[in-house]
């Protein structure tokens, strides 16, 4: 735990900063709390952060993220608790476990007299600001400054609020992933540098349904991407709801609004494809220039589809080709963006102060078992990237520490040099940065995911994560009715990391078992968990 060590101009400096620091960087004042920046887009996967050394990284390499990896700590195991975007997000903001904020679907739930960290850190002296998509059911809570899309927010001209709009959604030309950090970088020019700040810069990409910026529609065009070894999973040794989910490339991914083959529209069977008017509608928002060159990129794809004809396996392959170009695409420029926005702190001098977080709201199927979303507590949708650059600790360090998104709030609190509330549930990541872990470190990660029935139906269920085994408990519905489910996975991560051999009730396996059925049950009991 940090200690506090004096008051300067009404802030708390922490003493592990000042040991940290001292003589190292002069520019690491003594006297200024460090300001934080924290990045976090939209379903970025890790698969896809080329510093994670996947193979689609090797093949779209993002090398402004791993510049910042290799000036920080790259986590490899980091989590998030409930893999949805608002449910993500309010774990963020108030360093607790979904059931205890309130958000534990993606429509509903905020309990609004939670306290935000943003709101504790502006009590104590920062300048707290948001940009980008904060898709939380209420205000924003705790921010001088805020530039918001509005809901999922567009990728084209989309609609920002503002305090100066009044309240009002308001278009703005220009591509949403640049127009976000344009807005940091505004907050960023008109702060009151005497004061330590606190920036969320919330990127909507690269979130379905994958619209790249018009200089990148066609990079990747002659990439052929490698098909995940699950990408066949037929699910064999799993319970029901891998079989029921809706998130399969084969069936579910849609020709119109996900690969936007938009002349499609009015054709059976795309007609009547979900969402089929949403491709339309972004492309209605378009002004003329946007629109010839995204039609001119598109317009090859349909020549393709109807030259080839692609059907059966061949077709789900020349969907996820698709695929995944967009959405590397999306991440080009949100790499881009990272890049300007380093730029930007490197002319003004504050690399040196200034703790730099990226991440990503969840995690995301990039063909793994056949999926597209997210949802499931399997490793690429539980998992996020996580990197942490914090200027005098060591760098280009890797951790394998459980780690996980209640632990935001309580990490920038103490990077405040605040000491973190007794109602909050995460623990500070801060005593892990000097690449030692804290003997003390958890052992456990409880996971729980709520929003059934909704878009992709996926049940419910918790679990529980250790470093190598993982325990699932699907449940819902009413017992004897034909939804009804209750049933449980066991995966060991080192012998199987594909998650393709469920190990429950394995007599091999007894003790594991039973070792993760124990604490699953003492995670319901402390955190008072009211489902299961
Ligand atoms: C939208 C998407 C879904 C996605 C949810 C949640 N459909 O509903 O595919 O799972 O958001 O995503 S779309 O047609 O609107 O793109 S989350 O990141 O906000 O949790
Ligand atoms: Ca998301």
């Amino acid at each position: 735990m940090n200690k506090t060590l004096f008051m300067s101009g009404g802030l708390i400096v922490p003493a592990l900063l000042l040991t940290a620091c001292a003589g190292q960087k002069e520019s690491v004042s003594a006297q200024k709390p460090l300001n934080i920046i924290h990045i976090m887009t939209d379903d970025h996967s890790y698969q896809t952060l080329s510093a994670y050394g996947h193979a689609l990284g090797k093949l779209a390499p993002t090398p402004h993220l791993d510049s910042l990896a290799a000036q920080g700590m790259l986590f490899r195991r980091a989590f998030v608790e409930n893999s949805l975007s608002t449910p993500s997000r309010a774990c963020l903001m108030t360093g607790l476990y979904s059931h205890q904020n309130g958000q534990r679907q993606l429509g509903a739930g905020i309990d609004t007299t939670k306290t935000f960290f943003s709101e504790i850190l502006q009590q104590h002296g920062y300048q707290t600001a948001v940009v980008g998509k904060w898709h939380m059911l209420c205000e924003p809570k705790g921010f001088d400054y805020y530039q918001i899309l509005w809901d999922q927010g567009e990728y084209y001209n989309p609609e920002f609020k503002s305090r100066e709009t009044n309240g009002k959604y308001v278009k703005r030309e220009g591509y949403a992933t640049k127009l976000t950090t344009d807005y940091a970088i505004d907050f960023l020019e008109h702060r009151d540098p005497d004061k330590p700040f606190c920036l969320l810069v919330h990127q909507k990409a690269p979130h379905r349904n994958w619209m790249p910026e018009e200089k990148y529609l066609h990079l990747y065009d002659d990439v052929e991407f490698p098909y995940p070894e699950t990408f066949y999973d037929d699910y064999a040794t799993r319970c029901e709801p891998a079989h029921t989910q809706e998130m399969r490339i084969a069936d579910r991914m849609t020709m119109v609004y996900d690969l936007k083959l938009n002349g499609l529209k009015d054709q059976s069977p795309y007609k009547d494809e979900w969402n089929v008017g949403g491709m339309q509608a972004s492309i209605d928002r378009m002004d003329d220039a946007q629109r010839r060159v995204w039609e001119a990129a598109y317009e090859g794809r349909l020549q393709e589809f109807l030259s080839e004809k692609p059907a059966g396996d061949e077709l789900t392959r020349w969907k996820y080709q698709q695929y995944i170009r967009d959405y590397l695409r999306c991440i080009k420029t949100i790499d881009d963006e990272v890049g300007r926005l380093m730029d930007y702190l490197k002319e003004h001098d504050l690399m040196d102060n200034t703790v730099i977080v990226y991440t990503s709201d969840q995690g995301f199927y990039m063909g793994e078992h056949g999926w597209f979303d997210k949802r499931f507590m399997y490793e690429e949708s539980f998992r996020t990237p996580l990197i942490i650059r914090y200027p005098g600790k060591k760098q280009g360090l890797e951790n394998y520490d459980l780690v996980q998104n209640i632990d935001y709030a309580p990490t920038y609190l103490d990077i405040a040099g605040i000491e973190k509330p007794s109602y909050m549930s995460g623990t500070s990541l801060v005593p892990l940065l000097d690449g030692e872990t804290p003997e003390d470190w958890r052992q456990y990660l409880y996971y729980h995911y709520y929003d059934y029935p909704a878009i992709h139906m996926v049940r419910r269920h918790d679990g529980v994560r250790d470093s190598r085994y993982k325990l699932i408990h699907f449940y819902g519905g009413k017992e004897g009715q034909r939804d009804a489910v209750n049933c449980n996975e066991l995966y060991d991560l080192e012998n199987d990391p594909n998650e393709l051999h469920n190990l429950y009730g394995d007599p091999a396996y007894k003790e594991t078992q039973d070792r993760l059925q124990q604490q699953l049950d003492r995670f319901r009991t402390d955190l008072k968990v009211d489902e299961f």
